[in-house]
């Protein structure tokens, strides 16, 4: 079982010991987080990032296919214009290469890599009442005392491995597709089983099966499945969007989801089938997260609703898929359309078409069993494979920071904090941990967002904040434990007025065997808009619902 890269490059500075503030993870939001604390405020900062490189989740992830579902040109940051100028997207959705590319790029043009211990994963978070600063341990020995911890760990890095009788077992190779060998993967002549048939899969499943002799795909839980629809952009468009890039981000940070998207502002059950055909054939047409996020108002809300529209992506199922039998397997029937994140794909059902591909699916082929020293057994069946890929996701949101040994006040574990669900005020700050923020952390809009816009927004709040303690010498920042009470039962009521907690989604830590079923991010009633203006409202009021303290 290979679950850890190949890496080669060396650690590259040596750690510090008195800091102002230490980073814990060098993707999107670590990155910008060091240069806003190190650039706009001065301080002593170090990074620690678990991989050889920076990237966070683009350096992880690496599987075949492996590609951004957010349009290029907002799936970026935009605190710098003349960045948003001058890079060039090759494509609407760049390859996990590309992006990394894109990330490389940045760290080197705001020369970020001498702030970055790599290769060092963090094991020790533990906070001094009496010093009011955190020591942060790594793996490699380094201890680091600062007065700030940020954690910008991301939302999906603690991977999901099924604890499987019998995976030591095998005989072949596995892979996590979050662990994916830098080198790649070579399946010519291979039999391959997929397990899982999250976004990951969908994009991972169609690349595999253009090499593997054969593959089977073990499905738990079939997906809806929109186009990508990804291609090259017009010039002209980009030329355009260049143009407009003030209006443009503008509109992304007041907007739902963080898109230039916004629902239909009518109940699907007023339409006429022509006017409704018409609408859904011109969002499937335009591939991405339209059908998701800029459908009929009430589809996140009303059963008939959601109906109606998931009712037009099972007709694309049946007419693509020419096996009826396995287009009934794909067909989601125990959960409402859009309470799981919606994958895109490019050719994923066209797949199943393929001679080379099976379908084995868990309620009606019987569910997987154990891995075997020669494959994988399901429903009472042997399914003999060289190379098994486990796309089965992540401890979301959560695991992450649980992983990183967290203590604060009398010596409180966030992991035991939280063993009910996460409670995080405005997801930023956790009552018990002064002077630690999460970025886009669980009861925030993060996951649910276009990440780079909820990443930008917390880091500049978070730079804000701190540069508004040291102005005023104030030493401990911290989450009140009724304000987040308050802002949990918001989270939860806003949540719950949806069709979102029918689903065993992620979303609900319903993936992870013993993680309680909690809604892990922030759905706000007017999405990430409407969330920045309360952050910036609680700031404006001198922090409300935070104790701060001299
Ligand atoms: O993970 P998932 P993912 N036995 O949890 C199945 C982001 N992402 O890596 O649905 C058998 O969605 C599980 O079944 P079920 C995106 O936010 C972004 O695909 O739980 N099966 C499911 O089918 C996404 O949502 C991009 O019943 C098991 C699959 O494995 C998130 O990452 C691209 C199992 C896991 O699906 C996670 O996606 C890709 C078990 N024990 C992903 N355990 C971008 O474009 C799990 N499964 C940026």
């Amino acid at each position: 079982m290979t679950t850890s890269t190949q890496d080669t490059r060396p650690s590259s500075a040596p750690a510090a010991v008195e800091l102002d503030a230490v980073i814990i993870g060098a993707g999107f939001s670590g990155m910008y987080m060091l240069k806003s604390l190190r650039d706009k405020l001065g301080m002593k900062v170090k990074v620690i990032e678990a991989g050889n490189g920076v990237g966070g989740t683009w350096y992880w992830n690496r599987y075949p296919g492996a590609r951004c579902d957010s349009d290029s040109y907002i799936y970026c940051y935009t605190f710098d214009k003349n960045l948003l100028q001058e890079w060039e997207w090759s494509e609407r959705y760049p390859e996990q290469d590309e992006i990394l590319r894109y990330l490389e790029h940045c760290a080197d043009r705001f020369d970020l890599k001498p702030d970055i211990l790599f290769g060092k994963r963090v094991t020790e978070t533990v906070y001094d009442e009496k010093s009011h600063r955190w020591t942060v341990r790594t793996d490699k020995g380094d201890a680091i005392s600062a007065r700030y911890v940020i954690a910008a760990v991301g939302s999906l890095s603690t991977l999901n491995l099924p604890d499987y009788k019998g995976l030591d077992s095998f005989k072949g190779r596995a892979y996590h597709t979050s662990r994916w060998p830098h080198d790649g993967v070579d399946f010519t002549n291979k039999r391959v089983g997929v397990i899982g048939t999250g976004a990951t899969a969908v994009q991972a499943i169609p690349e595999i099966s253009q090499q593997a002799r054969h593959l089977t795909v073990f499905q738990r839980t079939p997906n809806f499945c929109v186009p990508a629809r990804n291609g090259k952009v017009d010039p002209e468009v980009t030329k355009a969007r260049k143009a407009n890039y003030d209006t443009i981000v503008d509109n992304i940070r007041k907007s739902f989801f963080g898109f230039e998207l916004s629902f239909i502002p009518k109940s699907v059950l007023e339409t006429t089938a022509e006017e409704r055909e018409a609408e859904f054939d011109r969002m499937w047409g335009d591939g991405g997260f339209a059908f998701w996020l800029a459908n009929y108002q009430d589809m996140f809300f009303n059963q008939e609703a959601n109906d109606v529209i998931a009712d037009y992506l099972k007709r694309k199922i049946r007419a693509t898929v020419k096996d009826p039998e396995v287009a009934e397997k794909l067909i989601p029937k125990t959960y409402a359309y859009g309470t799981k994140r919606q994958p895109l794909d490019t050719n994923y059902y066209e797949t199943f078409n393929k001679p080379n591909v099976v379908l084995v699916d868990a309620s009606t082929d019987g569910p997987i069993e154990e891995i075997t020293p020669t494959g994988i057994l399901a429903g009472g069946k042997e399914y003999e494979l060289d190379i098994i890929v486990l796309a089965t996701g992540f401890d979301a949101m959560t695991g992450p920071l649980k992983d990183l040994g967290i203590r604060g006040r009398d010596g409180r574990s966030l992991a035991q904090e939280w063993e009910d669900g996460p409670q995080a005020y405005l997801g930023l700050m956790v009552a018990g941990f002064p002077n630690l923020f999460t970025i886009t952390g669980p009861q925030s809009p993060s996951v649910l967002s276009n990440m780079p816009v909820s990443i930008e927004q917390h880091v500049e709040w978070v730079t804000e904040c701190i540069d508004h303690m040291r102005r005023n010498k104030l030493a401990t920042i911290e989450a009140m434990p009724q304000a987040q009470a308050q802002w949990a039962a918001h989270v939860a009521e806003i949540v719950n007025m949806t069709l979102m907690p029918g689903a065993n989604s992620w979303y609900m830590g319903a993936n992870i065997p013993g993680k309680p079923r909690r809604f892990l991010p922030y759905l706000g009633l007017e999405g990430v808009g409407g969330y920045r203006r309360k952050c910036e409202e609680v700031a404006a009021k001198g922090y409300e619902g935070f104790a701060l303290s001299p």
